[in-house]
């Protein structure tokens, strides 16, 4: 491995539900910096995996009478499958119920055992005497203690947003048999997370989040940190506890340590990755974690405590993003999803999903909205009117008089220049994840050339010249070509499937190195369509499959 390397995660994917919309927002929002760092020349690892373990898998398993392994492997497969179909590629994408990670978890388990980072005690905690398990806070819903609002979940309420103890609804009922769960005590293990205070105080003053999640810690801190529970009561899918009869290690415990095993199941597959070189104390190498809003307290502080007490390295970037919602509805856990990502693709394309996010994407942790009206509308003005439009005008006229020579010197360098200058900014825009000003920029410039092309009306001079084509058509069409490989290149990270159809047709592989090399006395191709213009039938279609029209 050279110098500096990078990692990219995604936060994992439950095994019990399909990937919808929200999901994609953050394996798109990753896949397009891991594709431009890429451009750049930089050596990227970009993971994932299912989350596999916990009550809700093993219940959904139940329900549907197959084991937790068919539901997991099964799941494993239908996710892969989603992700490749959004152009997502994950050089590994593996799971947490695997040999590597348990490795993995019994060893990190060990030594904080061994530095007395673990403690036992007896809680109290809810219980379903009718199905005879302990309840998570999700299979509990009672009325919140705070804003009244009935059927809540045990740990947060939807309405006032308020986060509580189980213990503290009011008319709790198990979700399971909707009968109400009674308190009985149980042994459990806790991560002393207080131990680590002063190591997280300073370690959030590192740069490593931002600047809303860092004034988010800060609140926690002022609370109080508490120990962490990491075990859970049998019946529960998931790894066992060692000497810990009937426990199981807690599903968030060996999910962030998935992070490990995945990767190191990456070096197993890749000989040339040198595992203990990335996840050692001062590694040379970076590592970013790409997560939602709803678990930064995880990522934030248990995660770099737990890598602290296990002599690892800390994570570089920890990038939280906002909730989404479609048409004003939340696409939540917890009411299901809303779009998937399998009905999408039935009636849309992935680029332009790509696209949009794209184009709402900051490096902020903001909610986006999106509407699936003004997302049509989005894509058919900047990618079809703006973007294509620019190359099939003036392919025309290359290919018809010119036999697809592009001409043999750039003319109007200063509007070309202005092209350069305008890559640096978006090269910015796209470093630092503001992909939405770096799409603004894109199709601020988009307009430039065509506004430029309509200026210099090659069509009129071919009519004055009575079919005489004089090769000053040639150069205007040229200039104008290579206006649209620039743009190409910035949008490549963004929509590869565009992308790959434009190279087709300019006959080069868009590189970011070969921006400032402007295509001179080169063959194009042919003018095939490049993408296809997007019908408010389609979007009516997925609405109608979605019960949401
Ligand atoms: N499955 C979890 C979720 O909230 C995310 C797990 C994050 C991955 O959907 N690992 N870690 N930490
Ligand atoms: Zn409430």
């Amino acid at each position: 491995m050279n110098n500096k390397n990078t990692l990219v995660t995604c936060a994992f994917p439950y095994s019990n539900g399909s990937i919808h919309l929200g999901h994609l927002l953050e394996h798109i929002q990753a896949d397009i910096w891991v594709r431009y760092k890429r451009m750049k020349g930089e050596k990227v690892f970009f993971i994932c995996a299912d989350d596999a373990h916990g009550t809700a898998i093993m219940i959904r398993a139940k329900k549907e009478n197959i084991t937790p392994e068919t539901l997991i492997n099964n799941t494993l497969l239908e996710h892969k499958n989603d992700f490749l179909n959004f152009n997502v590629v994950h050089d590994n994408y593996y799971s947490t119920h695997t040999e590597e990670n348990f490795f993995f978890v019994k060893n990190i388990f060990s030594i904080l055992k061994k530095k007395k980072f673990l403690k036992k005690e007896f809680i109290y905690q809810y219980y379903d005497i009718q199905e005879n398990i302990f309840l998570p806070d999700r299979f509990i819903k009672g009325e919140c203690p705070y804003c009244h609002a009935k059927k809540q979940y045990g740990d947060n309420c939807e309405n006032c947003g308020s986060t509580y103890l189980s213990t503290d609804l009011i008319q709790p009922k198990s979700v399971l048999s909707n009968t109400t769960p009674l308190l009985k005590q149980s042994q459990h293990l806790f991560f002393d997370l207080p131990q680590f205070e002063q190591f997280l105080k300073k370690w959030i003053c590192s740069g490593v989040l931002q600047k809303t999640v860092f004034n988010k810690i800060k609140e926690w801190f002022n609370k109080g940190l508490k120990p962490w529970n990491i075990s859970r009561d049998q019946p529960y899918f998931g790894f066992k506890i060692p000497d810990f009869p009937g426990k199981y290690f807690y599903v968030w415990i060996d999910a962030p340590i998935g992070y490990i095993s995945t990767f190191k199941n990456l070096c197993n597959k890749s000989k040339n990755i040198n595992f203990n070189d990335f996840w050692k104390i001062n590694s040379p190498h970076q590592l970013f974690h790409f997560i939602g809003k709803d678990i930064i307290y995880f990522h934030s502080l248990f995660w770099p405590a737990i890598l602290e007490a296990a002599e690892l390295r800390k994570p570089t970037g920890i990038f939280a993003h906002g909730y989404l919602t479609v048409n004003n509805k939340k696409i939540s856990k917890s009411k299901g999803p809303i779009i998937l990502a399998k009905n999408w693709i039935k009636f849309l394309d992935s680029d332009s999903l790509r696209y949009y996010y794209a184009s709402r994407l900051s490096s902020k942790v903001e909610d986006i909205e999106m509407n699936l009206e003004s997302f049509h509308e989005k894509i058919n003005a900047d990618i079809v009117n703006k973007v294509i439009n620019l190359a099939s005008r003036s392919a025309k006229f290359i290919n018809l008089y010119f036999n697809g020579i592009l001409s043999d010197k750039l003319i109007d360098k200063d509007v070309y220049n202005l092209f350069l200058k305008s890559s640096l900014i978006i090269e910015v825009h796209f470093e630092k994840r503001d992909f939405s000003l770096a799409v603004k920029e894109i199709i601020k410039m988009s307009g430039i050339a065509n506004q430029y092309i309509n200026q210099k009306q090659p069509w009129k001079i071919l009519q004055n010249n009575n079919g005489l084509h004089n090769s000053y058509i040639q150069q205007v069409c040229s200039v104008s070509i290579n206006f649209f490989k620039i743009i190409m290149t910035w949008l490549k990270p963004i929509m590869p499937n565009l992308a790959q159809n434009s190279e087709k047709f300019l006959n080069i592989k868009l590189n970011w190195t070969n921006i400032g090399t402007p295509l001179l006395n080169h063959k194009i191709n042919k003018f095939k369509k490049l993408y296809t213009r997007i019908e408010k039938k389609q979007i009516d279609s997925l609405l109608s499959i979605c019960n949401l029209s």
